[in-house]
């Protein structure tokens, strides 16, 4: 399989600064020789260069909002990149935080408009971020992108129109414990959907990804993963600006990326809102490059697989 990495050290969407040295961080731990190793081709595309911001930044209703002529440009710049990047093997991108999938969402989505085929989504994160520009509470950026990508209002003349929109019937959320209440109202009228850290108490992660990996299959579709930091307990993931204690384990977590292997539908997947400023001698990020590794076939024992053979 060819993997194109694509860096996208984005922070203006987050509430503090750190995330810019996410990209660094994955390529510090190793992430192209682990993937080159499981026998995959890396084409590390280097990190995304947004435009020069036109003055006068554009002003929003909300005064809360921070930053959106600069996650505007990022949008652009990450959106193009992904799209130029293609539709061949696995597209991913690192972050940066998670305002860097306003982009890789809408570069996706306009590949697959053009071929054709359905894309899904695995949203995996403590939060929602469903959030528009005018619900927003905090006014961070990260908080909008699913929202944006799915086309819900009041998102046009600030962030670029998109080529296409992503159906929220074909998203789904695993991970939630932190909603804000304009989000929870929103995500539940979308149609998308959501399993919070109860249901995988309740039933376990297997049954719930399972539904949706077959869900995806039966429609001929293609899925993007969305993978934030925070989706982790920060018992094990410390490095990130939001974390919400009760998250996903170590095994959970590999689990879903062995699962993802399997199906053989992942075109594309986003590292999210690593800060590592905030790690423990680089500990998050290995283990997200752990992660990736799973889902690209590194397995304990052998075993089937449809996926990155
Ligand atoms: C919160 C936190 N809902 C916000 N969102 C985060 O800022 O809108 N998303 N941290 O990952
Ligand atoms: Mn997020
Ligand atoms: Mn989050
Ligand atoms: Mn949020």
């Amino acid at each position: 399989t060819i993997c194109n990495i694509i860096g996208a050290p984005v922070e203006d969407g987050a509430g503090r600064p750190g995330c810019i040295m996410g990209p660094a961080a994955y390529r510090t731990a190793g992430l192209a020789q682990t993937i080159a190793e499981l026998g995959h081709t890396v084409i590390d595309h280097g990190d995304v260069q947004p435009a020069a911001i036109a003055p006068p930044p554009m002003a929003h209703p909300n005064p809360a909002i921070r930053n959106l002529p600069e996650i505007a440009a990022w949008t652009t710049a990450i959106a193009d990149a992904v799209w130029r990047a293609g539709d061949a093997g696995l597209t991913i991108c690192l972050g940066g935080d998670h305002s860097l999938s306003a982009g890789s969402l809408a570069g996706r989505a306009h590949l697959c408009a053009q071929s054709g085929r359905k894309l899904f989504v695995l949203w995996l994160d403590a939060h929602t971020d469903f959030h528009t520009l005018d619900s927003s509470v905090s006014g961070n950026l990260h908080g909008v992108p699913l929202a944006y990508a799915c086309g819900l209002p009041g998102f046009s003349g600030y962030l670029p129109d998109l080529q296409a929109r992503i159906d929220p019937a074909n998203v789904c959320l695993i991970g939630l414990r932190s909603v804000d209440v304009d989000e929870r109202r929103a995500i539940a009228r979308s149609g998308a959907i959501t399993h919070d850290m109860r249901a995988i108490d309740e039933y376990g992660l297997a049954p719930l990804l399972r539904a949706f990996l077959e869900q995806v299959a039966a429609a001929g579709g293609v899925l993007h993963v969305s993978l934030d930091v925070d989706f982790l307990d920060p018992g094990v993931a410390p490095a990130v600006g939001t974390t919400v204690p009760g998250g996903a384990t170590v095994r959970e977590a590999h689990l879903i990326m062995e699962m993802l292997c399997d199906s053989g539908l992942v075109g594309s997947l986003d590292l999210a809102e690593l800060n590592p400023f905030l790690d423990e001698r680089g500990r998050t990020a290995t283990l997200m490059v752990d992660l990736v590794a799973s889902l690209l076939g590194r397995r304990v024992l052998d075993r089937p697989t449809r996926g990155f053979t």
